[in-house]
């Protein structure tokens, strides 16, 4: 496992590469170009620009999270093409700068979704909260503004240009089911895998956070068989996932310790976190402990010990520990206990592996 860190960059992030630095066991940081309005070519000089910088703190920048897909795409509107060739420009531009793996989306209009960003938890800390029934009567826009209203950085999916469009995205959406929404996931992907097989770039679908329908719109990478729907399109070896426990695992049908133990090899990324889920529907986040949470972090990274996994991971959100002002979700504290927990389990599997004393 390569444990890595997602940062927004020098003018987007509370979090600094030095802060980054002093946690131990990080080799990369997780980046993207977050100025870049979705559909845009990122252009060689911005990527060599931002990567540099990167390095020059000893990190490597070998994967991006994310490119944002643009909804013309999703939509499977006329001007797709338009963007999809940007995209694969995109692609070649990153592999050039040496970026192996692209994490990406398909979620329509809204990317992850909560109902309250700074949600009090027992222990004196705030975290991301998802309140289903609130979801399910509320209007978009106020959810939109409870967001807007979160930070003062714009949070990623969530770009501002996006939600002003936002009563026509849904006019044109109307017309997407999902199974339209596979048919033009499947077109994009015929089109980008052979750029990014040629580029030796793989790809990672992030799953649709929640797995499940908000809004009347369609999502379709919810659980294992969506991942098997994915390998029909192609079996590329740039047809991966970025296997995302806080995600996926927010529904308690997805067991994520079987997931990462069939889907490990498929996936050269994976975001780790906990989710504690009420029977309601509702889930918090939570620290990434096992014990507080819903989701068997400790039997998922035994079962990617297990297969050796050589794949990037990332400790997910995290709480609002110790007074820290963050973005939501994405503080220094509660991730950095996040790395040092999925290192002691690593090493905890690798000892108990070899059968040594210490
Ligand atoms: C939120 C993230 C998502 C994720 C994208 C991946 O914090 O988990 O924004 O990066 O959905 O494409």
């Amino acid at each position: 496992m390569n444990v890595t860190f997602r940062w927004y960059g020098r003018d987007n992030d509370t979090v600094t590469l030095e802060q980054i630095k002093q946690i131990p066991g990080v080799k990369g940081i997780v980046w993207a170009l977050h100025q870049k309005p979705v559909g845009e070519v990122w252009e060689k000089d911005d990527i060599q620009e931002e990567a540099d910088y990167i390095r020059s703190f000893g990190f490597h920048t070998d994967v991006v999270e994310s490119v944002n897909v643009h909804e013309s795409i999703k939509l499977g509107n006329n001007d797709r093409f338009k963007y999809i060739e940007n995209y694969k420009q995109t692609i070649r531009n990153l592999a050039e700068a040496g970026v192996k793996v692209i994490c990406y989306n398909f979620m329509p209009i809204f990317d992850w979704t909560r109902t309250d960003m700074f949600h009090p938890l027992e222990d004196g800390s705030t975290a991301l909260f998802y309140e289903k029934a609130k979801v399910e009567n509320l209007d978009p826009k106020e959810l939109i503004r409870t967001v807007a209203e979160a930070s003062d950085l714009t949070l990623p999916g969530w770009e501002p240009e996006k939600m002003a469009r936002i009563s026509e995205l849904f006019e044109e959406y109307k017309a997407v089911d999902e199974e339209q929404l596979w048919t033009n996931l499947g077109i994009f992907l015929k089109e980008i895998l052979p750029v990014a097989e040629e580029c030796d770039v793989q790809m990672a679908i992030h799953p649709d956070d929640p797995p499940w329908s908000i809004f009347g719109l369609p999502r379709i990478i919810t659980g294992p068989e969506s991942y098997e729907r994915l390998f029909a399109i192609s079996d590329s070896p740039s047809n991966g996932i970025t296997m995302c426990t806080g995600s996926m695992g927010a529904n308690p049908d997805n067991d994520m310790v079987q997931i990462a133990e069939k889907y490990a090899s498929h996936a050269p990324f994976s975001h780790i976190r906990n989710v504690k889920i009420y029977e309601n529907g509702n889930f918090t986040e939570t620290s990434h402990y096992t014990q507080d949470g819903s989701i068997d972090v400790k039997g998922v990274v035994e079962a990617l010990h297990k297969q050796h996994y050589g794949g990037y991971v990332r400790p997910d959100h995290g709480r609002h520990i110790w007074g820290e002002q963050c973005r939501p979700g994405y503080g220094l504290y509660d991730r950095a206990l996040g790395v040092m927990y999925l290192l002691g389990l690593w090493d905890g599997s690798e000892t108990t592996g070899k059968g040594q004393l210490l």
